[in-house]
């Protein structure tokens, strides 16, 4: 067998995803997600003229060697436009292999080493109010874990929070920006999980997300003060490039760190697994090699008591979803997996048998991965333009921080 095409599909179904589509000679197909949330269509293009032709006449079942060939074949390592492709490639050809086999993929990694995937949900709110009725809502449906992001007076507009259904920062207009203020940040915080964790008791799992905003000692400040409420984890304190940060956070709390959704290799987090400076390994498929290199990464993660905490926001396509949810089935070392439903008109571009139940995600039981693209969902969906934006904030003095 050999692969004798491979198209890259870029859509915007409520919003923007690139797609690997790779085909057979026996007429089999396997997807990848290839999406890169702001810089979608350089991977597009690195796909398009770098990687596709060298994927024509292959034999699909090589996984591990076409991904040596990729990443070394290159020649310059690493970064989030490589690592994407390379991991689109990658899942696609999983994706196939588990239709060769006849089985789904968790079964090819070492089968189920649990029942279901545990999630977590993103609960919000412009006031407090609205913050717990949202909490509420996810108690309701049956989430075991659930992310808490707050309105803070004095600041305007903040990571996480809407009013609308869908959470979507990004669009296809020029960034608007905004503005952050540290102080006011930390001073409201801690008491937002103060009237969540009375409301709710102490067996709900509670998140939240820092978005790389903070200095070290600032994060270990709010570690220490939302120490009483027991999170299962605070996101992101700091950019993570500088892993000494990640010492000084954890010399001053015991509130639990995860870090990694913009990881792309496992150089970027070797060093804070092996000191075991974090307790959750936030990478995923699509921007960290694939289920390949992903594997490795978790793997690594389990030796050092490090737990998987998959990224899986809605700019990550179902068909990354799909994949993330055979791996999380089948390491050890599952911690959680993010989970925010995508737009109807992404689920009907993206159909795919994952399903959620009563605070579990399951993977399809069908062969590979379970999730398509609809080819003519995406001709009748495709209206928005294809090159969006992240958005933009500022601190108060006009200097750029972090979104
Ligand atoms: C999360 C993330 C996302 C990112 C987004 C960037 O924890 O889900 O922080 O909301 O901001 O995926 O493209
Ligand atoms: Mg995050």
């Amino acid at each position: 067998m050999s692969i004798t095409a491979a198209r890259v599909i870029v859509c915007s179904p409520g919003r923007n995803f690139v797609t690997l589509k790779i085909e057979t000679s026996d007429g089999l197909t396997g997807v990848g997600d290839a999406t890169l949330n702001g810089r979608e269509l350089a991977v597009a293009a690195y796909l398009t003229e770098h990687v596709v032709p060298l994927l024509i006449g292959r034999d699909p079942a090589r996984i591990e060697d076409t991904w040596q060939y990729l990443y070394k074949g290159a020649y310059w390592r690493r970064g989030p436009v490589t690592m994407t492709a390379i991991a689109a490639v990658d899942t696609a050809l999983w994706d196939l292999k588990g239709k060769m086999a006849g089985l789904p993929v968790y079964q090819l990694l070492g089968g189920r080493s649990r029942s279901g995937v545990t999630v977590y949900g993103h609960a919000n709110g412009s006031s407090l109010d609205a913050l717990l009725s949202s909490v509420a809502g996810f108690v309701d449906r049956g989430y075991r874990a659930v992310r808490i992001q707050a309105a803070i007076p004095d600041i305007s507009e903040i990571y996480g929070v809407t009013s609308a259904a869908i959470y979507e920062p990004a669009s296809a207009a020029i960034p608007a920006e905004s503005v952050w203020s540290t102080e006011h940040y930390l001073a409201h915080i801690p008491s937002v999980f103060a009237r969540v964790r009375e409301e709710f008791g102490p067996a709900l799992r509670l998140l939240h997300d820092v978005h790389h905003r903070l200095t070290p000692i600032e994060a270990a400040r709010l570690g220490k003060s939302l120490e009483p409420y027991a999170l299962t984890w605070l996101e992101d304190p700091v950019p993570a490039e500088l892993p000494d940060g990640y010492r000084l956070i954890r010399q001053h709390t015991t509130t639990p760190l995860a870090v990694g959704e913009v990881f792309n290799s496992i150089w970027d987090c070797e060093r804070l697994i092996r000191e075991q400076l974090i307790d959750y390994v936030r990478a995923t498929v699509v921007h960290a090699g694939g289920l390949t290199h992903l594997r490795r990464i978790f793997d690594l993660a389990a030796l050092h008591h490090v737990r998987t905490g998959s990224h899986g926001a809605t700019d990550l396509s179902p068909v990354c979803m799909s994949a993330a949810l055979h791996l999380d089935l089948a390491v050890p070392n599952f911690g959680l997996q993010e989970y925010m439903p995508h737009a109807p008109e992404t689920d009907e571009v993206f159909p795919h048998g994952y399903r959620y139940e009563d605070g579990y995600l399951h993977a399809a039981e069908t062969p590979g991965l379970g999730v398509d693209i609809d080819e003519a969902a995406v001709r009748a969906a495709d209206a928005k333009g294809h090159a969006w934006r992240n958005p933009v904030w500022r601190y108060e003095d006009g200097s750029f921080a972090e979104w």
